[in-house]
């Protein structure tokens, strides 16, 4: 058994408060993986300290050599790739297949990363005056606070860390607490691929260090992925401190599927959609809307192949669900079903923990849908977070648009139909940042803006180009070569 540290200053570190927390695996209790430095304030200290040393040595990198280091990071990605799968599943639980994509995702983001460091665009545009050259370029901020959640312990960390580094800014890392060995093994990979130690900071830990990052007066920017409870909180902190926020929170993401569907595609597309990561996911489908032509068929075929998913080890073959990633995330998953049930949907499949045999060591629900979900009640309205499934019957396209924009979140939404003008009117009147065509609500690619609309975030994207303009400043720059004094908005008028 091995007790890590956390990376501050350029060295392995023990937390200031000597204190540790077990890391278990969640689809079996006895597996213990490690132990993890508490940290606390004190350690976020240290390490923005160093971090500001960091910056200013590594700003003045230019930027492509900047991308040669994440071109680098890639390369060992692709190298480990398997490894890092394993060990991921096994702190985090979900199956290998999907393991290997989270580590794909953060080697695209990799290569998407270092080629971006030979773009970086700025604008160069006309002066309003003769022999003056006006321009836009891009620069660095400073110390960034990374703060990632459990469901994609790679591929999140990467979104932020590798635009962050490209830019030019040091970074402080805190990964959640259930994932900190995939933490660990992303920031052993930014040294072994030559980062200067100082530009990265790993520090482990509870809350209250992302507390400190947050309020720490050096910490220029934060990007946040988690609860959009937290996540308030974090932007009421930056607001007041006139930070930069990227925040990525909460979903309850509807999948409409219309009378003209491909119903066995829409099919699998609900499976993977709903019950994907164990629904952890804040693109997960938790919401079917079913047109009511095809309602009772489509129900009774989601019902008959969820009720085959085999649950299980993640790393074992054969596994479609693993656990859920700790306990209290169950008990979660527990109140939402009475909830359900309390008022009036008909619980139609699971409903209970998954026990028996192996499963009883680990964090297992069952797969659930619920049927005869109202529009408006609380499990059609609150993100759950877990592998549980509403659905709700409507009549038509336009009254499915209605049901999907009622929630206060929009992330992503997904629409099945032949239709090619109902496909387009979807894209243009669904309230979300992403809506697919004939496929579920997960499976953005590392090359387009992610996010969502509404109390999802804060209008900002990760991903694709976009992301880099939150992690750089835009500067202008006027050369007036003419010697003479011009005066702009004056002399020309
Ligand atoms: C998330 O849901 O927390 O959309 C991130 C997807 C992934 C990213 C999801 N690539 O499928």
């Amino acid at each position: 058994m091995t007790t890590f540290k956390s990376f501050i200053a350029g060295e392995w570190v023990e937390s200031s408060t000597g204190e540790y927390a077990e890391n278990r695996n969640p689809a079996d209790t006895r597996d213990l993986i490690g132990l993890f430095p508490k940290g606390d304030a004190r350690d976020v200290q240290r390490a923005v300290e160093s971090a500001k040393k960091g910056f200013a040595l590594w700003k003045n990198i230019p930027a492509p050599a900047r991308g040669d280091v994440l071109r680098r990071v890639g390369d060992i990605l692709v190298r480990r790739k398997d490894e890092i799968a394993d060990l991921m599943t096994r702190e985090m639980g979900k199956p290998i297949a999907e393991t290997k994509g989270d580590v794909q995702e953060g080697i695209d983001t990799a290569y998407y990363a270092a080629t971006e460091g030979r773009r970086l665009f700025g604008h160069t545009v006309p002066s309003e005056l003769r022999n003056k050259w006006a321009m836009s370029f891009r620069r660095p901020i400073g110390v960034a606070g990374i703060i990632t959640p459990f469901n994609f312990p790679l591929a999140i960390p990467t979104w932020k860390i590798f635009p962050a580094l490209l830019c030019g800014n040091a970074v402080v890392f805190k990964p959640a607490s259930d994932v900190p060995h995939t933490g660990h093994v992303l920031v052993e990979i930014l040294l072994d691929a030559g980062l200067p130690p100082e530009v990265v900071q790993l520090v482990h830990g509870p809350g209250r260090v992302g507390n400190a990052i947050v309020d720490h007066p050096d910490v220029a920017l934060v990007s946040f992925t988690g609860s959009t409870e937290i996540g308030s909180k974090i932007g009421e902190t930056c607001g007041r401190m006139h930070k930069r926020l990227s925040l990525e929170m909460g979903g309850k993401n509807a999948m409409i599927v219309l009378d003209d569907a491909d119903l066995d595609l829409a099919l699998d597309g609900v499976l993977w959609g709903a019950f994907g990561t164990t629904g952890q996911r804040c693109t997960a489908t938790s919401r079917l809307i079913v047109q009511e032509g095809v309602h009772d068929a489509f129900v009774k075929m989601l019902v008959d192949r969820a009720a085959k998913l085999k649950l299980g080890d993640g790393r074992k073959k054969g596994t479609d669900v693993g656990p859920m990633v700790n306990e209290p995330s169950r008990k979660n998953v527990e109140t939402y079903v009475q909830i359900g049930k309390g008022e009036g949907a008909t619980l139609a499949l699971g409903g209970k923990q998954a026990t028996g045999g192996e499963l009883d060591h680990g964090y297992f629900y069952q797969p659930t849908i619920f049927t005869n979900v109202k529009a408006g009640s609380r499990l059609e309205q609150e993100e759950i977070f877990g592998p549980v499934l509403s659905v709700t019957k409507v009549k038509d396209a336009a009254e499915a648009f209605t049901v999907n924009n009622d929630v206060m979140y929009g992330l992503s939404s997904s629409v099945y139909t032949r239709d090619v003008n109902i496909a387009f009117q979807a894209l243009q009147q669904l309230d979300n940042g992403i809506t697919y065509i004939n496929a579920p609500t997960i499976g953005a690619e590392a090359h387009l803006p992610f996010g969502g609309v509404k109390a999802t975030g804060n209008g900002h994207r990760e991903g694709g180009w976009e992301v880099y303009e939150f992690f750089s400043e835009t500067k202008v720059g006027y050369i007036d070569y003419s010697g003479a004094l011009q005066r702009a908005q004056i002399d020309n008028y």
